[in-house]
């Protein structure tokens, strides 16, 4: 089963970043989607393999501010 975990990156300002952020989510799962929002500065992953804590920790070691947004608060 897979599940989606949306984070708001404030700091998440440009394509160099984003890229950087796609990286990260693809070593924690290779198989996420991954869906990025450069103007509202949102993340959207669908994985079946890791969780939100793993992405949000790997997305901060690379350096940015994931915050988690709850399901259902965005569209
Ligand atoms: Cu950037």
């Amino acid at each position: 089963m897979s599940s989606t975990h949306t984070f708001q990156v404030e700091d998440m300002t440009c394509g160099h970043c984003a890229s950087t952020i796609g990286k990260v989510v693809a070593d924690v799962d290779r198989d996420a989607k991954v869906a990025v929002d450069l103007a509202s500065h949102l993340v959207r992953i669908e994985s079946s393999r890791a969780g939100a804590d793993e992405f949000r920790e790997a997305i901060s070691e690379a350096g940015y501010t994931p915050v988690r947004v709850e399901p259902g608060a965005t569209t």
